[in-house]
């Protein structure tokens, strides 16, 4: 397989003006008729080969041109093109051709999951449809007929406005669609099946009434409302927050049971899998209710921030994605709790996005090279992509970043633009030189900052100096300094201190007396701030201003005192995680001593910081929740220079089991004040305070006591909600207790005849079994692999199972007979022909081989090397297999 350059981008040599399309959907095969209205792109000099389309799997029955049909020395086809040598300036040109979508179990174009049909056409998926120019920076006007059996597939969708429908021959019924807004073939999508919907109305700033609907299967109705909340809050606030109005009379959402990724913002037309769309309290829980609000939002933002304005080739997938990740996070922030919002990403973005930047497949947020554009769905792309647009609306301020978001958008509809594009236009608004900025964009790696100080008694000066480098990354072995804005404070014995720095005066768009934002631009800085009364602990990085790894060396006094005292929720946070980073680590020392762990005891500042946070009531419950989860041990590794799995788990385990010993009255407090009858609403303040009492039961539970797991039990049986339920079966899952065992198999058997029949919970049956940390987990996972509740070709299912397994399962994963590896090993290979997006998703953690003690390493490096050979090897699994064998 050859890697695509982002140097070698020429525009289009044909533009595609209309696009007319006809489905047949027939009991075997789909017959495509697509006419294409084709004309010479005035702006491109010839190169004389003609013309050639993209298509791939597709049975051809005829090509004509203007009405006449081409004999086969009229064009030349191959696996992935057909080439017109003779095209004429402007034509059309009509083709025939059938697809399998039965067969078809990829999952990208046009397949059947369950009883209906559905597409899936990013990145590259439509040219698995019709023959086309399948690349964004053709954008074109799409009218589509779907034809069907009527009892079978009563709704018949696509995008747009349907202009049409009616009844056909043999029983079936035809609707055609129209979709006024020119779009690239990405955005393409069409759904046939027998379907439900619940439908609500949105009235737009300007008036319009908009249709809002979403399509689901019967069983699932009730689980629609808060999707269409959710949805209604986005539109408003896309109003409100960015002056985005929705543009076509209808907007639709499809839930469909077998789907790649999370969702599709397809124009008008938004295709979701299920897990991303439905929920109701008996069977989602508080993270599921959120993630639904998110990805309604996020694919709802994609309207413009993606199809009125999208990417001029997929170098730039980050131009969409990550400024609509950016939209959908202050969206959720908006509508939830910011702290926990932000914590919660940033606990994502640095346990796994800075793993992938350090790893083989590390990239920058806009790549130069691919071979599969499917591999690089990535966290770079997403959350980096993120954290680059946040940096830009925090130098901007938001009154400018408003300013500039419009001009990008009013510049920019109906294009196809780049990264490149969206920051002019903020430079345009703002003044601002942001070249050296752009440097986020093209270059990989996580930088690290090394902080060091030192106080001037005599003078009251603090002198803080901040030096910047950059690990190399594949390709890039030199870089050049990143623009990096620290926002930080200084903190005294009795709180925020005046913020003074020697020969800068104040920045009224970002600073206030105890609160400033330092921009780094060289390899090193110092900063002096004067008329201080005592040595300050600086408060840095707050709100995490910037994706890069800090250093400073912070007293555990220090870190004490950020955890009580800072006024940003992020920073406080970040330093009770510090503290409890080096209160295991102590303990990681001992382990590797040969030391018993059982009755440790552990550095006392830790128990007296999180005792002061559980009887300090004026604390938001969020906060506290936070504050008090450990790291986890994916984040723990990532601190290691090599990861020690059994070292990190025990003795994280350790730490967990003394601070539930020495704090236990106030967690038992904690958890018998909760009422667990009390109405299910998935509030920010409601989600808290189940967060903080679950996390009291998970502390307590692993003291053992039969009361606790009688207590566990009990909060299964009561439960009204899933994240109370799921909660006490994941304790009883993990429970080491002897007394735990046969409560374990009751409830498990409970849960499963209870919820066999909604996908979704079997999905968090299997994730619970999968992550368990005890020792026969992984034969209890070959044992599911078996069972009827796994789907063997389902992603949903093969992520809950498999995904979750190798992902968040280390102690088991990371097992010293390679067992664990073994097991994924096979998966890989399994899926490969299968569905190999979600086969090369699956080679993530041994893409890390490199960061594990050598016999693991070998043990990995064999799975690599094993899946490698491989003869038939798709596109996707070897370019991530490869790329971490270099
Ligand atoms: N463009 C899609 C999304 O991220 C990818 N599935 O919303
Ligand atoms: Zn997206």
């Amino acid at each position: 397989p050859k890697a695509i350059q982002l140097k070698d981008y020429r525009p289009p040599e044909y533009l595609i003006d209309r696009t007319e399309l006809h489905f047949d959907l027939g009991a075997d095969k789909t017959r495509v008729t697509s006419t294409l209205t084709l004309r010479r792109n005035p702006d491109v000099t010839p190169t004389g080969k003609g013309l050639t389309l993209h298509g791939q799997e597709i049975e051809l029955v005829s090509v004509s041109i203007d009405g006449r049909t081409l004999s086969d020395n009229d064009y030349r086809l191959d696996d992935e093109t057909l080439t017109l040598p003779e095209a004429p300036e402007q034509f059309e040109l009509t083709t025939v051709g059938d697809i399998d979508p039965k067969n078809n179990t990829s999952l990208e174009g046009l397949y059947r999951s369950r009883t209906m049909y559905c597409t899936q056409c990013e990145a590259e998926g439509f040219r698995k449809i019709t023959w086309y120019l399948d690349r964004p920076d053709v954008m074109s006007e799409f009218f589509t007929t779907v034809v069907a059996d009527e009892k079978q597939f009563p709704v018949l969708l696509s995008n747009g406005n349907l202009i049409e429908q009616g009844s056909a021959d043999n029983g079936r019924h035809f609707a055609t669609w129209h979709d006024p807004h020119k779009k690239p073939a990405y955005l393409f999508a069409l759904v046939a099946g027998n379907l439900e919907h619940i439908e609500d109305t949105f009235t737009t700033m300007s008036g319009r009434d908009v249709t809002l609907k979403i399509f689901v299967e019967a069983k699932d109705l009730d689980k629609c409302g808060h999707a269409m909340t959710s949805l209604k809050n986005a539109m408003r606030w896309d109003e409100e927050q960015y002056g985005r109005e929705y543009d076509l009379d209808i907007f639709m959402i499809v839930a469909v049971d077998d789907f790649n990724m999370g969702a599709m913002e397809n124009k008008g037309l938004n295709i979701f899998n299920t897990a991303c769309v439905l929920a109701k309290p008996e069977t989602t829980t508080d993270a599921g209710f959120q993630r639904v609000e998110g990805v309604v939002a996020h694919e709802y933002f994609h309207n413009w921030s993606g199809n009125r304005v999208t990417c001029r080739d997929w170098f730039q997938l980050s131009l969409k994605e990550g400024f609509t990740v950016y939209r959908d996070a202050t969206f959720s922030a908006d509508m939830g709790s910011p702290t926990f919002k932000r914590v919660e990403d940033v606990s994502m973005l640095r346990t796994l996005q800075f793993a992938e930047d350090a790893g083989p497949m590390a990239h920058p947020v806009r790549p130069d090279s691919y071979i599969e554009i499917s591999n690089f769905y990535t966290l770079t792309i997403y959350e980096k992509g993120n954290e680059v647009v946040r940096m830009l609306a925090n130098l901007l301020g938001p009154e400018l970043f408003r300013k500039g978001t419009d001009l990008y958008f009013e510049r920019h509809d109906g294009q196809a633009v780049t990264t490149e594009d969206f920051v002019a236009a903020l430079e345009a608004v703002s003044g601002r030189d942001l070249t050296q900025f752009k440097r986020w964009y093209d270059q990989a790696g996580t930088p690290k900052l090394t902080v060091t100080d030192r106080w001037d008694e005599d003078a009251g000066e603090y002198h803080l100096t901040i030096a910047q480098t950059c690990p190399p990354t594949p390709g890039q072995p030199e870089k050049q300094p990143f623009h990096i804005p620290v926002a930080m404070g200084l903190l005294g014995s009795a709180g925020s201190l005046p913020l003074k720095i020697k020969g800068q005066a104040p920045n009224p768009e970002t600073d206030d007396n105890t609160h400033t934002v330092l921009e780094l631009t060289e390899a090193e800085h110092t900063f002096v701030f004067e008329q201080l009364p005592e040595k300050p602990v600086p408060s840095l990085l707050r709100g995490f201003s910037a994706p890069v790894k800090l250093y400073y060396g912070y007293s555990r006094d220090d870190l004490m005192r950020l955890m009580s005292g800072d006024s940003d929720g992020f920073c406080r946070w970040d330093a009770s995680q510090q503290l409890a980073i080096e209160v295991i680590e102590d303990v990681m020392v001992a382990y590797q001593k040969g030391e018993d762990l059982s009755g440790i005891t552990i550095d006392g500042r830790l128990i007296e910081a999180n005792r002061l946070l559980l009887q300090d009531d004026s604390l938001d419950k969020a906060m506290v929740a936070l504050m008090l989860s450990l790291p986890s041990e994916a984040y723990l590794g990532e601190q290691q220079d090599e990861i020690q799995v059994e070292a990190i788990h025990h003795s994280r385990a350790a730490v967990k089991r003394a601070l539930a010993e020495a704090l236990k009255p106030e967690l038992t407090q904690i958890y018998r004040a909760y009422d667990h009858g009390k109405p299910y609403r998935p509030t920010a303040d409601d989600i808290a305070e189940r967060s903080l009492k679950n996390a009291a039961l998970s502390y307590l539970m692993t003291l053992n006591e039969p009361e606790m797991i009688e207590a566990c039990e009990q909060q299964y049986r009561q439960a009204n909600n899933m994240t109370d339920a799921i909660a006490a079966v994941g304790e009883l899952v993990n429970s080491q207790a002897s007394g735990a065992e046969t409560v374990r198999e009751q409830v498990l058997a409970d849960f499963y005849q209870t919820w066999k029949d909604e996908p979704l919970v079997v999905d968090q049956w299997l994730r619970v079994q999968a992550t368990s940390s005890r020792s026969n987990t992984l034969d209890v996972v070959h044992e599911l692999e078996q069972h009827p509740a796994f789907e063997p070709n389902n992603p949903n299912k093969i992520r809950a199972l498999v995904g979750a397994f190798t992902n968040a399962n280390p102690i088991n994963f990371h097992r010293a007979d390679g067992a664990g590896y073994r097991f994924l090993g096979d998966q890989i290979l399994r899926l490969n022909s299968v569905n190999p997006q979600i086969a090369a998703r699956l080679v993530t953690p041994f893409t890390r081989w490199k960061r594990y003690p050598k016999a693991q390493q070998e043990l990995m490096h064999a799975e690599l090397e094993r899946i490698k050979a491989e003869p038939k090897l798709s596109k996707d699994v070897y370019e991530v297999v490869s790329k971490s064998l270099v």
